[in-house]
């Protein structure tokens, strides 16, 4: 399947939601009561009040409201510069609870690989067993190499560990999973801190990228998670998971320009190709197809 295909299938919710609330088949301006249904349309897409009364305003006044629309989800999005060059590429991998962390390492390892990279993974979430045998499966399958110690560990030593052994052996890339953690626990936000700190102490500008892993499906709570998260561990940029189970694909939208962060990959289901570089045109042609019929203003 190719990229756009894969996008678009994993969209495929989300789009049928865009799709339905704007009146498709018509040539007739736009009521005040179908504007008002395009507009409920956003925020229920979970683009957030604000910037869907925004939107409907300027495609209000516009003649092609669709193109006009497209244009102000895209000016939503946060640019993504290009990511830093340094040997070895520390990344640090955080959010809270099932959000996809593991499995998105699991994919960005296999995409690196496939580039040609050498790939080293920290299993800094020690809090349970299972979470280091789930990572080791999935590094394995993407073919690159794990620092792992017992369970119970300290996180914030696995997170050095790997650093050290990358630096010495000369890997490429560097990723550290961490443990699912909700905002409002604070003993975990601090040990989250300390992973961060100690990473620094292991290599003075690490981590290079700090990516927070959302799942696309939680509604507005995202907001909150990105706030607190980036307090704590200065992140740099999101993943959006799991947009193939939600019609929702409007929160990374609302994160991308309330947190000025840019989205680096969107999660479109659970294999290993099921992650796509994120691309803004491809994004929002998914969710809004450029061949949408608009009624003319
Ligand atoms: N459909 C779908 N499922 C996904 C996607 N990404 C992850 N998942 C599923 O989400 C579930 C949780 O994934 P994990 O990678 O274990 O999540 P995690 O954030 O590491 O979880 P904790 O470490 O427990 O916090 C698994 O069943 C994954 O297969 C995605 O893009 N689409
Ligand atoms: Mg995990």
């Amino acid at each position: 399947m190719s990229f756009f295909n894969r996008l678009s299938q994993g969209l495929s919710k989300s789009r049928e939601r865009f799709t339905s609330f704007f009146p498709t088949q018509t040539t007739e301006k736009l009521t005040a009561a179908q504007w008002q249904d395009v507009e409920d349309g956003l925020i229920m897409a979970d683009c957030g009040a604000q910037l869907a009364m925004d939107w409907v305003e300027a495609a209000k006044k516009s003649k092609q409201p669709i193109s006009t629309l497209r244009a102000s989800m895209k000016a939503a999005l946060h640019n993504s510069s290009p990511l830093s060059q340094n040997k070895p590429f520390i990344l640090l991998i955080a959010g809270v609870n099932g959000t996809g962390k593991t499995t998105t390492i699991g994919k960005l390892a296999h995409m690196y690989v496939a580039q040609g990279k050498k790939v080293l993974v920290g299993a800094a979430d020690t809090f349970r067993a299972a979470a280091v045998e789930q990572l080791e499966v999935w590094v394995e399958r993407a073919g690159a190499d794990i620092v792992k110690q017992a369970e119970g560990a300290d996180p914030a030593s696995v997170a050095f560990d790997t650093i050290s052994r990358g630096i010495a052996k000369n890997y490429d890339i560097i990723i550290i999973d961490t443990a699912g953690r909700v905002q409002t626990d604070t003993s975990l936000m601090n040990e989250l801190a300390k992973v961060y700190r100690v990473m620094g102490k292991a290599l003075p500008d690490a981590p290079h990228e700090v990516w927070h892993v959302v799942d696309g499906g939680t509604g507005q709570n995202a907001m909150v998670q990105v706030e607190k998260f980036r307090e704590i561990i200065h992140t740099t940029g999101l993943i959006v998971t799991k947009l193939d189970g939600t019609g929702k694909g409007g929160i990374l939208l609302q994160l991308s320009a309330k947190f000025q962060l840019p989205v680096r990959y969107v999660g479109v289901g659970e294999s290993l190709e099921d992650l796509m570089p994120f691309d803004a045109d491809a994004y929002i042609n998914s969710l809004l197809p450029e061949t949408t019929t608009t009624p003319s203003a």
